[in-house]
């Protein structure tokens, strides 16, 4: 071809390059992230940490790709010079194209051979699980198959449809027949595949399970806590405005609803206190300030110069009194809302007394169970991958989901050949800063027996009353022998 322009084939040719690079450098990139465990702590700035092999193939690959897209220039300039084909393009690129579909083949099976077990999830550990993999390999079988065949005849098509001299290329503009088929058969797979699903997620949600045993599962940033029944087999009442320090999950106990009401009618009546006396406290402010500020003291004490300023000024401005105004009212709303909900429901009838709140689930093989989730801030999301369960989590929204897990974690473990194995349940809603943070391990026991051995290690939230010495009988002076109440405090 006579008419090549030298910057035009360079600039084709670095493109080219650049996005087989790109293309390969993705999935490359992405299976490294998966593949690195440990999170290191951030670095502080220092050219030593630099990784400076990896800079230098970098310069390498662009110093090449010049050198090449140089070469391509001195080819065309040959070419015009001698009037003579140095390279025929149409036939070298229709190679190349059949070199990078066979490279990009090798490469995934490579990726997928060493790498794949960072990426897949895994075998399922619940009984509906089997259902659940079985419809991603479906959908994975059918999209794999049209992948591969849109693929090849992509390559292959550019291979032999490549331009030849003196060859017309031959306008084709409509087809019914290839629409139809290009329009239905692809509408028949998807309506296999989507009512298939919508099947499988109707019998998993339908609903509750009679026999299953209910867990509560507790959501907050940034963790989990569960909750058991205690002996009577029932759950206690609950209510958000009950959430405090030492009852976390804002159960339904009367002492602890009660102490804090008077914590809160504590605060307000001191905010009340502190709102009368802000005008005095403005003068106090200013005096301490003007008192401080002599001499070097602003510049020898920086940090105690800066907050006099910021104490006299909010006092001055009257932001100090908009803010135990606005710490007030918040404080009664809660007080009014505690109230209410406590006259109208008859709610303080002990039943949550003997639940347990543990930092862990723990579940026998092969029974089926409920959790039934709730969050105290934001939206969470309970993913139990191992037994193929999600379910979001939603504050003033009941939702949960129930399964019968399959195998036990000491099997599962037997499975993977990893001793160190554990199912958990995690967020997977980006719900915060320490999102990555937040699971709760399940672990699967083989037997009643073992699960009771376990709830009996874990307190009821309220103590049981100890019960009275028998006659003659000295009472229990050790304190140790005392159950405290269950105080577990979020972080
Ligand atoms: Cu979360």
């Amino acid at each position: 071809m006579k008419n090549y322009h030298l910057s035009g084939i360079a600039a084709f040719a670095t493109k080219k390059v650049f996005s087989a690079m790109f293309l390969l450098a993705l999935p490359l990139f992405a299976i490294a992230q998966t593949a690195t465990d440990v999170v290191e702590p951030p670095k502080e700035f220092s050219l030593a940490n630099w990784d400076w092999e990896f800079i230098s193939y970098f310069v390498l690959a662009v110093l090449l790709i010049l050198i090449t897209a140089r070469a391509f220039d001195i080819g065309a300039l040959t070419e015009r010079i001698t009037g003579k084909k140095v390279v025929n393009w149409n036939a070298t690129n229709r190679w190349i194209a059949i070199i990078f579909l066979l490279a990009s083949v090798a490469g995934i099976w490579y990726e997928m051979v060493n790498h794949g077990k960072h990426v897949l999830i895994g075998d399922s550990y619940s009984e509906h699980g089997a259902t659940i993999d079985s419809m991603f390999n479906w959908t994975f079988g059918f999209t794999f198959v049209v992948f591969v065949i849109t693929e090849v005849l992509l390559f292959y098509f550019m291979f032999k449809y490549r331009y030849r001299e003196g060859q017309k290329a031959h306008y084709y503009f409509h087809n019914n027949k290839l629409e139809l088929v290009w329009t239905v058969v692809p509408a028949i797979v998807l309506t296999f595949l989507v009512l298939r699903g919508f099947n499988t997620w109707t019998k998993i949600t339908a609903e509750k399970p009679k026999d299953a045993q209910e867990i509560e599962v507790f959501a907050y940033q940034f963790g989990w806590k569960a909750r058991y029944a205690g002996a009577d087999n029932k759950f206690g009442s609950h209510h958000f405005t009950f959430i405090s320090g030492k009852n976390p999950l804002g159960l339904a106990v009367q002492d602890h609803v009660d102490s804090l009401l008077a914590d809160l009618k504590k605060d307000t009546a001191l905010l009340n206190k502190q709102i009368a006396s802000a005008g005095d406290s403005a003068k106090a402010w200013k005096a301490a300030f003007v008192k401080f500020n002599t001499g070097s003291n602003a510049t020898a004490y920086p940090a105690v110069y800066k907050e006099l300023k910021t104490k006299m000024e909010d006092a001055e401005s009257g932001s100090y009194l908009r803010q135990l105004k606005k710490d007030l009212r918040r404080k009664n709303t809660t007080i009014t809302r505690i109230t209410t909900y406590r006259k109208n429901q008859d709610v303080f009838n002990n039943a949550g007394n003997d639940d347990k709140i543990t930092t862990e689930i723990v579940l026998v093989k092969g029974k089926s169970y409920t959790f039934n989730f709730r969050a105290r801030d934001v939206i969470h999301s309970a993913w139990f991958p191992d037994f193929r369960g999600q379910m979001n989590v939603v504050p003033g929204m009941a939702t949960w989901f129930s399964f019968v897990p399959t195998k036990t974690t000491e099997e599962a473990r037997a499975d993977k050949g990893n001793k160190d194995f554990d199912f958990y349940l995690y967020c997977n809603k980006i719900c915060g800063g320490a999102h990555y943070n937040m699971k709760i391990k399940i672990t699967v026991v083989g037997s009643d027996a073992e699960y009771n051995t376990w709830l009996a290690t874990q307190t009821p939230f309220v103590a049981p009353p100890v019960a009275a010495p028998a006659e003659g009988m000295t009472p229990a002076q050790d304190s140790s022998s005392i159950v405290k109440p269950n105080t577990v405090t979020i972080r």
